[in-house]
């Protein structure tokens, strides 16, 4: 039990506020896990999956009206709105606060309070932070279980005085005497708040228990708290897989890489290499705490313990490490549950003869509604929660306290048409121009319909707990002390098609081949093409032995056409406009420079 004062002093307060039945202070341990997957068995919320084909593994069925994070109903709740900027919804901390104090009051009746402390990263890693979530969801303390470090340990780090990050969460649905709980409980969607008070590094949940909405030290720690912590404190939080690429002589390359989602940022992170000698191992899937330490070069942590990847699509083609990581002790949220008791999402890759859909009812493959329109067995945004432990291919490094040395940067988006394969830019500060103009195309629409790009700087729109362009100040101001320790920035593109909308690069495990450049482009061992864009790959630099690609579709898959590439010029000015009068002058100026390459 803690001594902590302030953590004893803000439980009690919460549970004055909240009115719980009973207190339940978390200790992590097995036994604990066991019993309230037990628990929630009995109560109907969970289902054991068959012991022989998945140990230990339970589905969860969200309520239909609770299954993604909510962006429309999350909040930067700083003092002053200008600091909250374009891309985040705010509200003047004191009325919200008052708001959510009325939905607080009582919210926990008829249920426990669990208090959760976890770590953030390796427990008593210098980069690591200390969080305490307050919840009244058994289902969030179990993933918190597999995302997070939970447990007496972190009491012991945090001592009698240490600072902890106090994270407040309510499925706000109070019980009344002898009333039965429903499977999902929540709140409708205007009770629901996911607020951030950034001012006093505080984060209120109220009505979701879904995600990231209620696993508070994913996106509302993890990135909206820590990119405004790191800000000040001169690191960086950001939305980046972490991955170690090691050569034929045993040389190790680490690569941090951000993608907007749907870009396979999962199937990148535990891709296996398809050149021989060449082996990637997996550090993290979603998330890196970036410091500089020493020599002056970046070093990465995963924050999280586990993954809470997106089933559906998850096969032993795209990824079969995803696959073995699930065998066993792994938490499914709306997928189906067969009819043999094991799960089932679209294009797993297996037949299913039938089971329970996401709803809970009757399902069988190739279902269609009234309206004739094929009824999912898996909700789109179903999950998995997994320990990244279980993953084959995690580094053995991955839980290093002081990280790994980061040599890359990888932004991308999903671009059908302008965009080549591959370029790097020039320096660090055009590093920064590609990572805050990263965008993705609606939908895979027709190829000649021109369409408004979907910005989202370093795939961390959602996830920027303050303005954006303090934010991109942050990162040429990491620059600026990197100097020429700072990591090479690559642009990539894995999803161009060519006129008759034949995908050009077969990507998954073959995407290594374009790691590969990047590795020898950072060990010196090649030059690059100078194109107004970027520099890319001299001929014969990237692998392509054993792939059935022609020259005229590698050419295209590399061409950089200057008249499409200058128009979607003026949809990065119009995003850019949209930042306000603070934007960075040094954003400005490298898209000048890269308008007057391309004349
Ligand atoms: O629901 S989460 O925010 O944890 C996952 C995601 O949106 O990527
Ligand atoms: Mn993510």
């Amino acid at each position: 039990m803690t001594k902590n004062r302030k953590l004893l002093d803000w439980v009690e307060e919460i549970r004055e506020l909240c009115k719980p039945d009973s207190v339940y202070w978390c200790d992590g341990s097995k036994e604990e896990y066991d019993r309230l997957m037990n628990e929630m068995v009995a109560s109907g919320m969970a289902i054991r999956l068959d012991e022989k084909k998945r140990p230990n593994s339970f589905a969860f069925n969200s309520d239909p009206s609770d299954v993604a994070r909510v962006e429309s109903r999350t909040y930067i709740a700083s003092k002053k709105q200008e600091d909250a900027g374009p891309t985040n919804n705010w509200i003047d901390p004191t009325e919200l606060k008052k708001t959510m104090l009325d939905l607080y009051d009582g919210c926990m009746k008829g249920r426990t309070l669990y208090v959760i402390p976890f770590s953030m990263g390796p427990v008593g890693s210098p980069i690591a932070k200390i969080g305490i979530e307050i919840t009244d969801s058994p289902y969030v303390v179990t993933n918190m279980h597999i995302m997070t470090r939970v447990g007496n340990n972190v009491l012991e780090v945090l001592g009698e005085n240490g600072e902890f990050i106090p994270c407040l969460h309510s499925v706000g649905a109070p019980l009344a005497a002898g009333q039965k709980d429903s499977r999902w409980p929540c709140a409708p969607i205007e009770e629901k708040y996911i607020a951030h008070f950034t001012d006093e590094n505080t984060i209120w949940s109220y009505g979701s228990g879904y995600g990231g909405n209620a696993l508070l030290g994913k996106k509302c720690l993890a990135l909206r708290i820590a990119s405004n912590m790191a800000r000040h404190e001169g690191w960086m939080a950001e939305h980046m897989l972490i991955l170690r690429m090691t050569n034929p002589e045993g040389k190790k390359f680490h690569i941090a890489a951000a993608f907007p989602s749907a870009c396979g940022k999962t199937n990148l992170a535990m891709l296996q290499s398809t050149v021989e000698g060449w082996n990637v191992e997996c550090i993290g899937d979603d998330i890196a705490w970036m410091k500089i330490g020493s020599e002056g070069k970046l070093y990465a942590i995963n924050p999280e313990a586990g993954f809470f990847g997106v089933a559906p699509g998850t096969s032993k083609e795209s990824n079969p490490m995803a696959l073995a990581s699930v065998s066993s002790n792994a938490i499914f949220t709306n997928v189906v549950v067969t009819d043999d008791n094991d799960v089932w999402w679209e294009d797993m890759g297996t037949e299913c003869s039938g089971g329970k859909d996401w709803l809970n009812k009757d399902w069988k493959p190739g279902m269609k509604d009234a309206n004739g329109k094929k009824i999912l067995g898996a909700h789109p945004n179903s999950r998995f929660t997994a320990p990244a432990s279980q993953c084959p291919v995690i580094c053995p490094d991955w839980e290093d306290p002081n990280g790994v040395p980061i040599d890359i940067f990888i932004f991308g988006g999903r671009r059908t048409t302008t965009i080549p394969l591959v370029h790097e830019a020039f320096n660090f500060n055009h590093g920064v121009y590609l990572g805050a103009t990263a965008a993705s195309e609606p939908t895979a629409a027709a190829l000649d319909v021109v369409q408004k790009l979907r910005f989202d700087p370093f795939a961390m729109k959602p996830f920027i707990g303050y303005h954006v362009s303090d934010y991109i100040d942050h990162w040429f101001e990491m620059g600026d002390k990197l100097g020429d320790q700072a990591p090479r920035c690559f642009y990539v593109n894995w999803f161009r098609k060519d006129e008759q909308g034949k995908w050009l690069w077969p990507g998954f495990g073959e995407n290594s081949r374009v790691l590969k450049w990047m590795c020898e482009r950072v060990e010196g061992k090649i030059d690059a093409v100078e194109t107004p864009i970027g520099l890319m790959p001299c001929k014969g630099d990237l692998l392509l032995d054993g792939l059935d690609i022609s020259s005229e579709d590698y050419a295209e898959l590399m061409k950089v056409d200057t008249n499409l590439f200058n128009k979607s010029l003026d949809d990065v000015g119009e995003y850019f406009a949209s930042f306000g009068s603070n934007i960075s002058p040094r954003l400005i100026k490298e898209l000048d420079s890269l308008r007057s390459r391309l004349q």
